[in-house]
């Protein structure tokens, strides 16, 4: 798809930058920062850098304090960088700031999730679903974009005044299309509503995959119904849903549907455009919660899976964990302590899944006469 605003030009060379503040403590920032690095490398970006600044005061400008500010541009300078990357969201204002300072180009979390979703979508819905959330991401961004980058990076776009005068077209024609991708959008979610009331009136048990990026939710799906989903050992893989129907050996059928996978600080642009695909979530008679056992970051996983499903307004839906991975997981036992309820797979080795099978089985028992809604 023709991209109407390219945001910056691509990053190659970037220094990190994880906050630990009153809100995120030790363990966590590291466990961010780390994260934020594989991102990065999921767009090919070199790290050179990554630090984790202790924050006690969020100075309105940079969001801490301008001497550690000072020494931050100090360093990216030094080492070359062409990009610098937050961990936590910045807003316009902020972005500016650092950009100002700094001389070269600044992204967030957010945006950096966007572009890696901009770079792996397959399929119309998918592309569509990304350009929104991008447009949607640098509509109120788009000033700094055309004004102070375009200074700052030789006038591309003129002098002052012609960027003010050119904002104000840009600003509409963002505008324009984003309101064209929602109708777009809306006649592949118009589809997507027959095909799912199809499914319904069959009355069929329909079963949701869903997990933070890179559990294994896919390798489940195609472990369990022989089906042929696209598998990767990287971040975002899937970006649609796939739905296969099931028969067990006792003869029950049920659909399972696989899904985009979820991370911490999950821009909420994604959410918003990726509503449609997510509905199958919402719509599922069983959440299936993927975590992958061999993570030592299990727990915050399942939380963020949680709170997403809280946003999608599926926080009560009956809810089946499984432990993927456990064919190279370390310390089963804690985590059987922890999940009592869970069952312990492996979609790699085909293990457990027999015993995954029987428990829904019996939790649709459970549910019968409001298996779908
Ligand atoms: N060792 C091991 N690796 C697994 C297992 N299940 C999946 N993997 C690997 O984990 C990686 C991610 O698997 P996917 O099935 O693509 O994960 P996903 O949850 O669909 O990921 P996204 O689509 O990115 O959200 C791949 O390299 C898989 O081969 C398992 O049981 N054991
Ligand atoms: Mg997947």
């Amino acid at each position: 798809m023709k991209k109407l605003f390219e945001t910056a030009p691509e990053p190659r060379k970037a220094c990190l930058i994880g906050i630990r503040d009153a809100a995120t403590g030790r363990e966590e920032a590291e466990s961010l920062l780390t994260e934020l690095t594989a991102l990065a490398r999921t767009l090919g970006v070199t790290v050179l850098c990554g630090e984790i600044v202790v924050v006690r005061e969020h100075g309105s400008r940079y969001g801490m304090g301008t001497g550690k500010a000072e020494e931050i541009s100090a360093k990216v300078r030094e080492l070359g960088a062409d990009c610098l990357i937050f961990d936590q969201e910045l807003s316009p204002s902020r972005q500016r700031n650092w950009e100002k300072l700094t001389g070269i180009s600044v992204l967030d979390r957010q945006e950096l999730i966007i572009q890696i979703f901009s770079s792996r979508a397959g399929t119309r819905e998918a592309e569509l679903q990304t350009e929104l959330a991008r447009l949607r991401y640098s509509l109120p961004r788009l000033s700094h974009k055309y004004i102070d980058l375009s200074r700052q990076r030789g006038g591309r776009y003129g002098t002052r005044g012609s960027g003010e005068t050119r904002l104000e077209t840009d600003r509409r024609l963002v505008e324009r299309q984003i309101h064209k991708l929602e109708s777009e959008l809306d006649v592949v979610r118009r589809r997507r509503d027959t095909r799912r009331k199809k499914r319904q009136q069959a009355g069929i048990l329909s079963c949701a995959l869903v997990g933070y990026t890179n559990a294994g939710k896919s390798s489940l799906l195609n472990a369990l119904t022989n089906a042929s989903v696209f598998v990767e050992d990287a971040l975002f893989a899937t970006l649609d849903s796939t739905t296969r129907r099931l028969v067990t050996a006792s003869g029950f059928s049920l659909l399972l549907t696989d899904t985009v996978g979820f991370i911490r600080r999950l821009p909420h642009d994604l959410v918003d455009s990726f509503r449609s695909t997510l509905e199958e979530v919402s719509l599922a008679g069983l959440v299936i919660i993927v975590l992958d056992a061999s993570d030592p970051n299990t727990d915050y996983q399942y939380r963020t899976v949680l709170e997403v499903l809280g946003s999608l307004g599926a926080a009560e839906k009956p809810m089946l964990i499984v432990l993927n991975k456990t064919d190279r997981a370390v310390a089963m036992e804690a985590l059987k302590g922890r999940y009592p309820s869970s069952l312990a797979v492996s979609a790699l080795k085909k293990q457990g899944l027999d015993a995954l099978l029987r428990r829904i089985e019996e939790m649709a028992g459970e549910l019968s006469g409001h298996t779908t809604p």
